[in-house]
C-alpha cells in the first residue's frame, strides 16, 4: 500500500497562547502522541510549556486526557521534531464506514462529518453518518446496534459516556468491526484501533491563561460544563481547575453540569452570578455550554464585568464573541479529526500500521483574530 507521511509538530496551547498575546495568527498545526510500540512522537515546545506557565503544559501537548494512557507522562519530552503518522492515500476497496456523532445538530460533528465525507472520496469509500438527538448514551446505544447489525468494515464514534458506551463499542470490536474512536473516549479505550481528539487538558489550562489575561487581579471563576463521564469537558474543565489552582490568585467555584442544554446553562450562569457576583471568569466547556452562558451573562446584566471563553466556534460563538458576550473561544480542529479518524479506519482495514493516539491541536479565537481566523466550525458541509 502508498503512504504518505503527514508532519506535525507544535502543540496548539503554544499557537493558543501567541495568538492571545497579540503576535502571530497563523493555523497552528497539530501535536500527535503515538503509542505505537511504546514511543513517544509529540511535538512538546519549550514554548508551550513557558507559555501555559504550569505543569498543565505538559499535558497541553502530550495528549494525556485518557486516563491511565501509557503514554501519559512520557511524551513530553521536550522534542521539536514531531511526528510523521502514516495516512493511506487510497484504501484497497470500497469500505463502508460509519460514522456515529455525539450529538445530530451539533456544528462541531458536522465539521467533523465534512471532513470525512471529503476524506472518503478521496480514499475511495463509503461513508454513512448518524447519530443522536442527544449527547446521551441511552440515544447512542440503539444507533451503535443498528449500526453494527448492517455489518460496516469500520465504525468511528465519539461515546457519549465513559462507562455507558464501553460494553457495547468493545462487543462491536470483537466482532470484528474495526472501531476508531473520535473526540471522546471509554474508560478503557485498548478494543479501538485509534484514538484521535483535541488536547482536552491543555485546551482547558489554555482558557484559564485566556481568563487570567482578562482578568489578571484573580477572584472567582466558574466552570460550566455539561455532564460527568464526557471525557472531553472532564478533561476541559480538569485543565482549568488545575491551572487556577496552580496560580493560586483565582477560587475555582464547584463544577456545574448543563446537560449540554444552552438553557440550563443560561440559568446556570444566572444563578451563579446572584450567589457568587464576585465571579470574575467563566469557562463554558463545549458549544452548548458557551451559548448558554453567553445568553446567562446577558440576562444577568453582566456583559462587561464577568468575563467568559468558551471551547468551540460553531457561529453562535462566534457571534458572541464579536457582539462581546464572549472574550475568547478555543477553536478545535473537528475537520482533521474526521480525516484523521477515516484514515486510520482505511489503514486498520488495509492491515497497515496504525497510530492508537492522535491528538489534534487547537487554537484561541478573540475578537482581534476573528476576522481572519480559519477555524470557526461549519454549519454545514
Ligand atoms: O466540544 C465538542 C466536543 O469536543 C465535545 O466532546 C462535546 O461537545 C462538542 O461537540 C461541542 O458541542
Amino acid at each position: 500500500m502508498k503512504r504518505s507521511s503527514l508532519l506535525r509538530v507544535v502543540g496548539g496551547a503554544t499557537m493558543a497562547l501567541l495568538v492571545l498575546a497579540g503576535c502571530s495568527s497563523t493555523k497552528p498545526t497539530d501535536t500527535t502522541t503515538s503509542a505505537a510500540a511504546g514511543t513517544t512522537t509529540a511535538a512538546a515546545t519549550s514554548a508551550a510549556s513557558s507559555a501555559a506557565g504550569s505543569e498543565t503544559a505538559g499535558s497541553a501537548t502530550g495528549g494525556s486526557e485518557t486516563a491511565g494512557s501509557e503514554t501519559a507522562g512520557s511524551e513530553t519530552a521536550g522534542s521539536d521534531a514531531g511526528s510523521a503518522i502514516p495516512t493511506p492515500s487510497k484504501a484497497a476497496k470500497d469500505y463502508k464506514i460509519s460514522f456515529i456523532q455525539g450529538v445530530t445538530g451539533d456544528n462541531f460533528y458536522i465539521t467533523m462529518q465534512c471532513g470525512i465525507e471529503e476524506q472518503a472520496k478521496t480514499l475511495g469509500v463509503t461513508v454513512d453518518t448518524q447519530g443522536p438527538t442527544k449527547f446521551d448514551p441511552t440515544l447512542q446505544k440503539p444507533i451503535l446496534d443498528s449500526v453494527v447489525a448492517s455489518k460496516p468494515d469500520a465504525i468511528l464514534i465519539a461515546p457519549t459516556d465513559v462507562d455507558a458506551m464501553q460494553a457495547p463499542l468493545a462487543a462491536a470490536a470483537a466482532s470484528g468491526i474495526k472501531i476508531v474512536l473520535v473526540d471522546t473516549t471509554v474508560t478503557d479505550p485498548s478494543f479501538a484501533v485509534s484514538q484521535v481528539s483535541s488536547d482536552n487538558v491543555g485546551g482547558g489550562a489554555a482558557a484559564f491563561d485566556a481568563i487570567k489575561q482578562l482578568a489578571p487581579g484573580g477572584g472567582k471563576v466558574l466552570v460550566i460544563s455539561t455532564d460527568p463521564g464526557v471525557s472531553t469537558v472532564d478533561a476541559r474543565a480538569k485543565g482549568f481547575n488545575d491551572a487556577a489552582k496552580a496560580d493560586g490568585s483565582y477560587t475555582p467555584l464547584e463544577v456545574q453540569y448543563s446537560h449540554n442544554d444552552p438553557a440550563t446553562a443560561a440559568s446556570l450562569v444566572t444563578a451563579a452570578l446572584q450567589k457568587d457576583p464576585d465571579i470574575v471568569g467563566i469557562f463554558a466547556t463545549n458549544l452548548f455550554s458557551a451559548q448558554g452562558a453567553a445568553t446567562g451573562i446577558q440576562q444577568a446584566g453582566k456583559k462587561d464585568a464577568v468575563k467568559v471563553v468558551g471551547f468551540d466556534a460553531g457561529p453562535d460563538q462566534i457571534t458572541a464573541l464579536k457582539d462581546g458576550t464572549v472574550q475568547a473561544l478555543v477553536a478545535q480542529q473537528p475537520g482533521t479529526i474526521g480525516v484523521d479518524g477515516l484514515n486510520q479506519a482505511v489503514l486498520a482495514l488495509d492491515g497497515g500500521e496504525t497510530t492508537p493516539k492522535i491528538q489534534t491541536g487547537f487554537s484561541i479565537i478573540t475578537k482581534d483574530n476573528v476576522d481572519t481566523t480559519q477555524d470557526a466550525y461549519k454549519a454545514n458541509c
